[in-house]
């Protein structure tokens, strides 16, 4: 009897567990029966907007954390699937930091070309899965919203590739029960226009920090305060732009930072990141971590140690992601189809881990890290048939990246990068990111 994989989600990383598996069929594998279960009514993750928050018309948690106007925060040619360019894909080579309907349309090239649509049960929520540990199969309590009916099936695999930035992680402040305006959380977040002509508090100082307080600052915020509980994130702001420490309580319409100083403010957005979050796992599979690069319990950052049946894509901090994901999913793939060997010692795997930790400590900085992630990213591909590529230069498209941050965090943008899988040079972008309100693929598109 063939083999039956359940893949959880299709985000990037559920997609590209799907393309992993249609190529090895492609070049004449016999492969097992994927059946992908996703929530929402359409492939792409959190790259297939939506502008619910809350609940959606089912009652499930909205996934979606991206909003409108939001960029590539980082070089498209940090990401470039190696086998399946922008080039090909869009018939001409592109700028180098593309909006999200830009991204969306080259994630579902591949996989459209690849023909796994069907192998997708939308509308499908994954309520449970457990394990025998008698037959060694998984049993998977899947809920199709559409007919509001639950079933089960039995599967030889599970990979669950559900991400990791949608389960807001929300701190409490005293006073915010009785602060007069808006506060929210980044995930909730969608359109920088609700805050023109305001005075906006951001709190944290990572991606979501700085990218919706420069989408406000962009879209005519009167002023972005943004508090920090570590460390400020040290860029040349604007002139409207301050940094201060972390907030001690807020009263009606006035917040209060540690160095004793206070503002008066219209909003909140809490910017304090995301909980790894799998309400569909009992605690024999669940994965706990911190966002980091190691994460804890993945024997090659993917096998669950404590069941290596139990595959996880992508749950890692993200420098690399699509192509990350991509190595990941061909090297499960190859573990499920007997490529791959696992050691059989429990020890082996819990050491793998304990070196990726120690690696990961290791390093000191940012540039550090991207070379960890590289390296990683390297280590997996080496091990399939993924397309090999120049993950150095990728590495490199990181590094200037967070050069041109540095000089200039509201023009990064404006700079273009070579391919590191076709050689191309991206062209600039016909406008700088602060002027182009417009995020069209059909505008950034326009040469
Ligand atoms: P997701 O994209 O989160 O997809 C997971 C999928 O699983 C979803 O479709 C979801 O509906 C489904 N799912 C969840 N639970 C269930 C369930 N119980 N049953 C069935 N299906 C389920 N990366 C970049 O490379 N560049 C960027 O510019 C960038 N910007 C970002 C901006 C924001 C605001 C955020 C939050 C992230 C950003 N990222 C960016 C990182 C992003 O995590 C990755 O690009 C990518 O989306 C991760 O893919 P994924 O498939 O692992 O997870
Ligand atoms: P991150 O990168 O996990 O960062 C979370 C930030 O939130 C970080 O600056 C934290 O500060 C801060 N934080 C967390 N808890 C608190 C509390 N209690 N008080 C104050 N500050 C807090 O999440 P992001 O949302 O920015 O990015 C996630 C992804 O989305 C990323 O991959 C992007 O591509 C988009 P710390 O430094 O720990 O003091």
């Amino acid at each position: 009897m063939t083999k039956r994989v359940a893949v959880i989600g299709s985000g990037p990383s559920g997609l590209a567990v799907l393309r992993a598996f249609q190529s090895a069929k492609a070049k004449g594998a016999e492969i097992p029966e994927i059946v992908c279960f996703e929530k929402q009514g359409n492939w792409g993750g959190l790259w297939n907007y939506t502008w619910r928050t809350g609940l959606d018309e089912f009652g499930e948690p909205v996934h979606g954390s991206m909003y409108r106007y939001l960029w590539s925060n980082g070089p498209k040619e940090g990401l470039e699937f190696s086998d399946y360019s922008f080039e090909e894909h869009f018939g001409k080579q592109i700028g180098s930091y593309p909006p999200r309907a830009v991204l969306f349309d080259y994630i579902q090239g591949r996989v459209q070309k690849a023909g796994v649509r069907e192998w997708i049960r939308f509308h499908t929520t994954i309520r449970f899965v457990r394990h025998d540990a008698q037959t060694g199969k998984f049993t998977v309590t899947a809920h199709d919203l559409k007919k509001d009916s639950m079933y089960e099936e039995v599967f030889d695999n599970v990979i669950v590739a559900s991400g990791h930035f949608s389960t807001p992680n929300v701190p409490e402040f005293p006073g915010f029960t009785t602060f007069n305006g808006r506060i929210m959380h980044a995930h909730d977040f969608r359109d920088a226009m609700e805050f023109k002509g305001k005075d906006l508090l951001v709190v944290g100082t990572s991606y979501s920090a700085e990218d919706i307080g420069s989408q406000c600052w962009k879209y005519g915020a009167k002023s972005i305060t943004v508090a920090h509980r570590t460390a400020p994130m040290g860029f040349d702001w604007p002139s409207n732009w301050a940094e201060v420490p972390i907030l001690t309580h807020v009263d009606e319409d006035t917040a209060y930072f540690k160095d004793g100083t206070s503002r008066r403010i219209d909003a909140i957005i809490l910017c304090t990141g995301y909980q790894h979050h799998f309400p569909y796992l009992p605690d024999d599979l669940r994965l706990k971590t911190r966002n980091r690069l190691a994460t804890a319990d993945l024997y090659k950052g993917v096998a669950y140690v404590h069941n290596p049946g139990l595959f996880y894509i992508g749950m890692q901090d993200q420098w690399f992601t699509f192509n990350m994901f991509d190595a990941q999913a061909w090297w499960a793939r190859d573990v499920i189809m007997g490529r791959i060997a696992i050691p059989a010692d429990k020890a082996a795997l819990l050491k793998d881990v304990e070196d990726r930790v120690a690696g990961e400590e290791e390093g000191k900085d940012a540039h550090d890290a991207i070379h960890y992630q590289g390296d990683y990213v390297k280590e997996l591909i080496a091990e399939t048939d993924y397309p090999s590529f120049d993950v150095d230069g990728a590495c490199q498209a990181f590094y200037d990246w967070k050069d041109h941050k540095k000089a200039g965090i509201m023009t990064f943008r404006d700079h273009a990068y070579r391919s590191v899988i076709t050689g191309t040079m991206a062209p600039l972008h016909h406008m700088p990111w602060k002027d182009a309100l417009e995020d069209s693929m059909e505008s950034y598109l326009r040469s």
